[in-house]
């Protein structure tokens, strides 16, 4: 898909706005990003207001010439709508209008194949955008078939309806394929994720609109707390940077570490298809103990992502995990010396800048840690996994090793201070 910018695809950008309100505008700026993101040049624009979309055409029948000229004048490769189409508009749209429609769903689809990385995540693309596929397949074909000059001989009609068949039967039984190899990496994980409960450090899992500094947070911690240049994760300006689950024990004092998972972003309309092929690898942020919401505060659209993230969130199962909200990009909108603000429940910080990363750090330990316990405990020697699993979760301020065992003094989470309270002195 990569060209270089002279041999760059030209696409006309065409949306129907429903409710004349902002949010179209910005949902016609996104789209633009998206086309970009594939690495198409957006060299044109054409909305209509309407009360409801065109069951047939998605636009209005009287618009579909204009867009057919304008694709001519500005010498358009491609169409590129703004909203998911219908397999019934995209067929009649392929017939009225002889250049290759993509639709945003389609864009999403294209950035996350090139992006993925992990077998997991070509697995979960590769599932999404067969799905998408597969009701589409007749507006597909004729597109296929314009551009290869088919006749429309009834034998050949014929031949193409038993290829449609065929190609649709091959598709299902892809599809039924990758399920399982999913589902199985899915238990893979689960062993993992079941392992690490044990271990009983609390998670904590970045989300939030795609772009809005995830990955540089995350970064940021490692930075602060691991000053190891190997364990950080690509932070870049395009849209879905990030599709790979990271995971980084971060530990800002003794006994206050956490686990820090970095995670796909979200976006206004996320095809429904990648939602549910992403799920397994979202499902970190279901079990976290605490979410870190992202936001990129100096986007004058931060308001609508919030909503869009909050949603998303309860699609996923997690909406009632309590969660931080971080105003991050604060460097583009306040003072430094402004910075850190922390109030209530947000904090306003520069990831980039590494300003606010300890002040965030102390926030989400008051928040994970807040129902500690102080005590002093003498462990036996022969119960080595006992401390053991202290010296990891509890934050230990002393340690002295006498003949009778190991004295301990400790602020220990609630449940095991009452798990281990026979060892209390
Ligand atoms: N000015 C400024 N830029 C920032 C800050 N944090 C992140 N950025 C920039 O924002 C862009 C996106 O950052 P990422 O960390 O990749 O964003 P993300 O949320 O991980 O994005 P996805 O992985 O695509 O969901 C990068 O170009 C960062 O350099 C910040 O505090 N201030
Ligand atoms: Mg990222």
């Amino acid at each position: 898909m990569k060209q270089t910018s002279n041999t760059k695809k030209r696409a006309l950008l065409i949306g129907v706005n429903l409710n004349n309100g902002e949010e179209f505008e910005h949902s016609m700026k996104e789209l633009a990003s998206l086309t970009k993101a594939c690495h198409y040049e957006p060299v044109g624009m054409i909305t209509q207001n309407l009360p409801a979309v065109h069951t047939a055409l998605y636009i209005g029948t009287g618009k579909v010439s204009e867009v057919k000229e304008t694709a001519a004048i500005l010498e358009a490769d491609l169409l590129v709508f703004d909203n998911t189409l219908t397999p019934t508009q995209l067929r009649n749209l392929q017939a009225e209008l002889e250049l290759p429609i993509f639709d945003r769903t389609y864009l999403i689809l294209e950035i996350f194949k090139e992006r993925a990385r992990t077998k997991e995540a070509k697995l979960q693309v590769e599932l999404a955008s067969l799905q998408y596929m597969l009701p589409r397949l007749v507006g597909m074909q004729t597109s296929l078939g314009r551009q290869g000059g088919a006749s429309g001989s009834l034998s050949a009609k014929g031949a193409g309806e038993k290829k449609l068949e065929l190609d649709r039967r091959y598709i299902e039984h892809q599809i039924n394929g990758l399920k399982k190899d999913l589902e199985h990496i899915s238990t893979e994980r689960n062993t993992i994720r079941k392992k690490r409960n044990t271990s009983a450090i609390p998670k904590v899992a970045l989300v939030g609109y795609t772009n809005a500094g995830k990955s540089t947070l995350l970064n940021a911690f490692v930075d602060c707390y691991l000053q190891d240049e190997s364990k950080k994760v690509l932070e870049k300006d395009m849209l879905f940077a990030t599709l790979d689950t990271t995971v980084r024990k971060i530990t800002p004092d003794a006994g206050n570490s956490f686990l820090l998972t970095d995670t796909v972003g979200f976006i206004d309309k996320l095809p429904h298809n990648l939602i549910k092929a992403f799920r397994s690898t979202l499902e970190e942020v279901k079990y976290a103990d605490l979410l870190l919401e992202v936001i990129d505060f100096s986007d004058e659209n931060h308001r609508e992502h919030m909503l869009v993230t909050s949603s998303t969130l309860k699609e996923l199962n997690a909406g009632d995990i309590p969660v931080l909200y971080i105003f991050n990009k604060a460097d583009k909108r306040m003072d430094a010396e402004l910075l850190p603000k922390v109030t209530e429940n947000k904090i306003y910080i520069s990831a980039k800048k590494g300003i606010g990363i300890r002040e965030l750090a102390e926030e989400i330990s008051r928040l994970l840690f807040s129902s500690y316990v102080d005590c002093t405990m003498r462990i036996p020697y022969e119960e080595g996994n006992i401390s053991s699993y202290l010296l990891e979760t509890a934050r230990v301020k002393s340690t002295d090793y006498q003949p009778e065992g190991i004295f301990m003094e400790l602020s220990i989470r609630q449940p095991d201070y009452e798990k281990f309270r026979d060892y209390c002195l």
